[in-house]
């Protein structure tokens, strides 16, 4: 049997301003297209299934008809949340989804649920755990870090040897020997205090794991990152991203990697403009994907308009040329990590115009951070 491992979806989110849920309408088109091509009968999503606690109506809407195509194939879909998602809302409807074939980790009550499903396969959910919510039900063990609490669990967990056992997880997986590849746009705590050794997950056949984007095993083969669908940084550009299928034979596990092919791929140009608009150089790429644009000219009126006629999607414009390196180096001296996004911009102006911003200013770009902090992503 065949057995699809997704994982980090992310749907709704919005990268450097630019909306992906067509982006990811695209990929999970083609997820279904290889389900069908490669006769995959179950799915699992290991977590950050969309990227926000609350997701947008658009996001809800997409993530429903993915699931509703896979209910007509008759497909199985074992489901986590993720430390972007709110696992109760996520796992409102579980138990009424079961009838479907879906199946979504729940309200989580000192064991991870398990269900046994065709050629001796079980799956188990354990959807992302905080130490206190794992602690609660083992009062008598020593839990003070993530990988004590996910250790405890785990060692708790009966297997049964005699059948194929695959653990749906979603935390942070390494070993001191396994550096892992990681990307911007995860949301890790610092200093490694979430890192949970990928050891204590050897007694699975198979983890599939979510959390980190780039798609990698962590420390054994068959304990993987299936990465993100879609590329979700700049720091991302060069990655491959990739469908991880879990093929079951005689109860031995080999994995195939299909590589997902994007509607608009992310990527990054640097050089002077007037290259940018010649068409000896654009007719040679693709102008939809999403660019980040370093200048090196040192005076350009108008870039990001003369581009954008040209290139529809510049994620970032920016300039690498003598007044940028001055400005740089002046804003660093006086860059103060604590504060907030209007205060970084007020001293931005201030360094830029040599003047304090004035009150009417100021509130505009007041309600402009508080819609960036919110993150808003407005559908079309
Ligand atoms: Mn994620």
């Amino acid at each position: 049997m065949k057995i699809l491992h997704l994982g980090d979806l992310h749907i709704g989110k919005k990268v450097n301003g630019f909306c992906m849920l067509e982006e990811q309408k695209y990929v999970l088109q083609e997820a279904l297209e290889l389900i069908k091509n490669e006769k995959i009968s179950s799915v699992l999503i290991s977590g950050d299934v969309f990227d926000k606690p609350i997701p947008q109506v658009f996001a809800l809407n997409l993530f429903s008809q993915f699931l509703s195509e896979l209910n007509k194939l008759k497909i199985k879909v074992f489901i986590i949340s993720g430390n972007h998602d709110n696992l109760e809302r996520l796992s409102y409807l579980n138990e009424l989804l079961k009838s479907s074939n879906i199946y979504i980790a729940g309200i989580f009550k000192g064991e991870i649920e398990h269900y046994d499903i065709e050629d001796g396969v079980t799956i188990y959910l354990m959807p992302y755990l905080y130490p206190l919510q794992i602690k609660k039900y083992f009062p008598d063990s020593e839990i003070n870090s993530y990988n004590d609490a996910i250790k405890v669990l785990i060692d708790n967990t009966i297997l049964d040897k005699n059948r194929v056992n695959i653990l749906l997880a979603h935390q942070f997986v390494s070993s001191n020997k396994t550096e892992l590849q990681f990307s911007d746009s995860e949301q890790r705590s610092l200093g490694l205090l979430d890192m949970v050794d990928y050891k204590i997950f050897q007694k699975f056949d198979y983890t599939a794991l979510g959390h980190i984007h780039c798609p990698q095993s962590a420390g054994d083969k068959n304990i993987r990152y299936s990465g993100s669908i879609l590329k979700y940084s700049f720091s991302e550009i060069n990655q491959k991203k990739t469908f991880s299928v879990i093929n079951i034979e005689d109860k031995k596990i080999n994995m195939e990697f299909f590589d997902i092919k994007f509607q608009h791929d992310m990527k990054e140009l640097r050089g002077y403009i007037d290259d940018f608009l010649d068409e000896k150089f654009y007719s040679k790429i693709n102008r939809d994907d999403y660019f980040k644009f370093t200048l090196l000219d040192e005076e350009v009126l108008d870039a990001k308009k003369k581009l954008s006629m040209i290139y529809p999607n510049i994620m970032i414009l920016e300039f690498d040329n003598k007044f940028t390196r001055e400005l740089n180096s002046s804003y660093s001296k006086n860059y103060e990590k604590d504060k907030t996004l209007l205060e970084h911009f007020c001293d931005f102006y201030k360094i830029q115009t040599g003047e304090d911003i004035d009150d009417k200013k100021f509130d505009i770009v007041k309600s402009m951070a508080e819609k960036i902090e919110r993150n808003d992503c407005a559908p079309d």
